[in-house]
């Protein structure tokens, strides 16, 4: 039985030492020291021996089983050791790579330039405004003197919800809405961008939907000269100190005195040019002085309370300072277009 045990120890020995991975190990574990194996079938078989001879051989077993067990032990540890430091020489991060650049996006030129005007506002001491884009015909048209039978209104054909409720054609409403809120309890120094539909053919230059800035100032003794003192001051710091701007008398139906107002062509210094059309002059604004019906319908005294508003096109202004041909290349989404105006 002693050379049965030696020659068991031996042999498991040898096949730890053979073992090329932990499931190899764990078999050579299950074969001599599972309670199938040789060395527990020894022991289960002492019963058989001698008193004399049953302890010697017992501890014998034992010492055979400990001595395997311990190698094994010592295997499995070498192995896991090993196996981690493999692990970690292939997941080795060599942190002087260059990196992979991140695609990141880019403000849309309209955003650029719907937020250089805010901010230049923002400096004039207005707040931004806004409101529904879903509006009804009252604030949308009613409210800005404008009823339903004035033909001022085939300017602005919309897409109808219901007889009454209509996509808004323009900002002004937001404006008419902030006058009947505040009613004669201050003044009102405010500007409104946002989206604006019309029922247009989409062409070059025509949109069926695009945005407006409009702005509103009301307040006691406000005159014309406030209108072209904030304009021009406008004009100058969006499209260069050098620039002059010139009124031109116009109509809307909610200002009264109404006027354009133009900057001289960047291209020709005033000249006159393909970009003016020889004039010397680009049109940027139109503006007036609020129609004191519009101020009574807001519940604003004409005789206590004037004001001055204005409206412009963000893609117009964007197409002038960018070289921009086409409006509809804003809403088309082509990064490559877009792309454009990285650090413009
Ligand atoms: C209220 C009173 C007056 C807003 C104004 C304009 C002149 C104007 C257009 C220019 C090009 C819009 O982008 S555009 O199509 N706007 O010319 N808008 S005065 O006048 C108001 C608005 C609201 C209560």
């Amino acid at each position: 039985m002693e050379e049965r045990l030696k020659e068991l120890e031996a042999l498991a020995l040898e096949q730890v030492s053979q073992a090329q991975n932990l499931k190899q190990l764990n078999e050579v574990r299950v074969a001599y020291l599972g309670k199938k194996g040789p060395i527990t079938e020894i022991l289960k078989g002492m019963g058989k021996l001698s008193a004399e001879e049953r302890p010697k051989m017992g501890a014998l077993a034992n010492v055979v089983r400990e001595a395997v067990a311990s190698k094994i032990e010592e295997k499995q540890a070498e192995m896991e050791k090993a196996e981690v430091a493999k692990k970690l020489a292939s997941e080795t991060i060599d942190v002087t790579l260059p990196g992979r650049p991140a695609p990141t996006g880019n403000p849309h030129p309209l955003t650029k330039v719907i937020e250089e005007i805010e901010d230049l506002f923002l400096g004039m001491g207005y707040t931004i405004t806004e409101g529904p884009e879903v509006e009804t015909d009252y604030y949308n048209f009613e409210a800005l003197n404008l009823p339903k039978d004035h033909p001022a209104r085939d300017m602005q054909d919309s897409f109808y919800i219901t007889d009454e409720v209509l996509l808004r054609t323009q900002t002004s409403p937001v404006q008419a809405r902030t006058m009947e809120a505040n009613k004669e309890k201050g003044p009102i120094k405010i500007i409104c961008p946002g989206k604006v539909y019309r029922r247009d053919d989409d062409d070059a230059t025509h949109s069926h939907q695009f945005t407006q800035i409009e702005g509103l100032v009301i307040d006691k003794n406000i005159s014309m000269s406030d209108l072209k003192g904030t304009l021009e001051t406008f004009a100058k710091k969006m499209f260069g100190e050098d620039r002059e701007i010139r009124l031109r008398p116009s109509f809307f139906p909610f200002t009264e005195p109404s006027v354009e107002i133009d900057v001289t062509c960047a291209k020709c210094g005033g000249k006159g040019c393909g970009m003016c059309k020889g004039t010397g002059w680009i049109e940027i604004l139109g503006a007036g002085m609020v129609h004191p019906r519009v101020l009574e319908m807001s519940g604003y005294d004409p005789k206590k309370y004037q004001g001055f508003a204005f409206g412009m096109g963000p893609e117009r202004i964007a197409m002038l300072r960018y070289g921009i041909d086409d409006i509809r290349h804003f809403y088309t989404n082509d990064q490559r277009f877009v792309k454009q105006f990285n650090r413009v």
